[in-house]
């Protein structure tokens, strides 16, 4: 093994309360079933297992803003703690609204060490509604809207307990379905849109190093937020919104194998894996695959260097 060991503390945050359909709570058992731990282990690093969030009772009646309320707060309290415990948290979820509470306190972290933080969110979608825009309710796609401090999540964070995301910071990447709302909102806010036209013109490589060169320069934590819907639905079914025309296995992992390389990712997501839709849990175990690259798997440590081929050192 190299001297990259890192301390690993994993939580399972079982919420559906955020999507349109039911299954995402069973995600983390898949996540575990399919080796997740056992993987990181084996990778030399020392991997602590934090078991799952309990859910907090948010009371008879409450509707799923309030469930979702209730999730945050304890997410975003647990997740600085995380932080504050100097390893990589990685959240398993569970839906992409639990990035509100995951990302919050880690934004928190950021502000208390003065650590500029970035955040790149792989997925098919940009998940930048707000109440005001969204077309289906479903908060799921709100989680970077809230974090760059849009109006309509006032009830979620006192705000005393909010730590936004600079929307400037935020890089959305593998984007193929976007709401009219939230299209008009990420340009207004200058967000960093890669989408799927910009992938298929330039490949993942060419905008991994632009984001990655940024963060290393600003000596900035990187928060990965991975949404299963990023990838292909051909390889990754296990999704209630596939959307047609995601990342490929290869392009995947080049992403996951160039992050690694550049060791500049400090938290990390793992959501929308709904273990229903999966087929015999192929969905389940490429993320595991995934993961274990973000974390150091490699087919074989290069013999050329970068600068013999003429690329650009990462
Ligand atoms: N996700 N833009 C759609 C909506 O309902 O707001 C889909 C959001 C999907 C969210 O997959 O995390
Ligand atoms: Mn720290
Ligand atoms: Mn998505
Ligand atoms: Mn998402």
């Amino acid at each position: 093994q190299d001297s990259g060991q890192r301390f690993v503390e994993i939580l399972g945050v079982p919420i559906e309360a955020g999507a349109g359909h039911p299954g995402a709570l069973m995600g983390p058992a898949a996540l575990r079933t399919a080796g997740l731990v056992r993987a990181l282990r084996d990778l030399g690093h020392e991997v602590r297992d934090l078991g799952d969030l309990t859910p907090p009772h948010e009371g008879e009646g409450a509707d799923r803003l309030a469930e979702i309320t209730a999730w945050s707060r304890v997410l975003a309290d647990r997740s600085y703690s995380m932080m504050r415990a100097g390893g990589v948290p990685v959240f398993l979820g569970g839906d992409h609204s639990l990035s509100m509470g995951s990302v919050t306190g880690v934004a928190r972290h950021c502000r208390d060490t003065g650590t500029p933080l970035f955040v790149l969110w792989l997925d098919a979608h940009g998940d930048f509604n707000t109440p005001n825009t969204s077309p289906s309710g479903n908060m799921h796609g709100m989680p970077v809207a809230l974090l760059c401090g849009e109006d309509g999540f006032d009830g979620v964070f006192p705000p005393e307990q909010r730590a936004t995301v600079d929307p400037a910071h935020v890089h959305l990447f593998g984007i193929r379905s976007l709401d009219p709302g939230e299209r008009r909102l990420l340009r207004a806010r200058g967000v960093d849109v890669v989408d799927m036209r910009l992938i298929d013109e330039h490949g993942v490589g060419v905008h991994m190093r632009r984001i990655i060169e940024r963060v290393k320069a600003a000596g900035g934590h990187l928060h990965v937020s991975l949404d299963v819907d990023f990838l292909d639905p051909s390889i990754a079914p296990a999704v209630g919104t596939a959307v047609l025309g995601g990342a490929t296995y290869r392009e995947a992992h080049l992403i996951m194998e160039m992050l690694h390389d550049a060791g500049v990712v400090g938290s990390l997501d793992v959501v929308e894996l709904n273990p229903f839709l999966d087929e015999r849990g192929k969905s389940a175990l490429l993320l595991v695959d995934l993961v274990a690259s973000l974390f150091g798997r490699r087919i074989i440590d290069p013999a050329v260097t970068q600068s013999q081929i003429g690329g650009q050192a990462v």
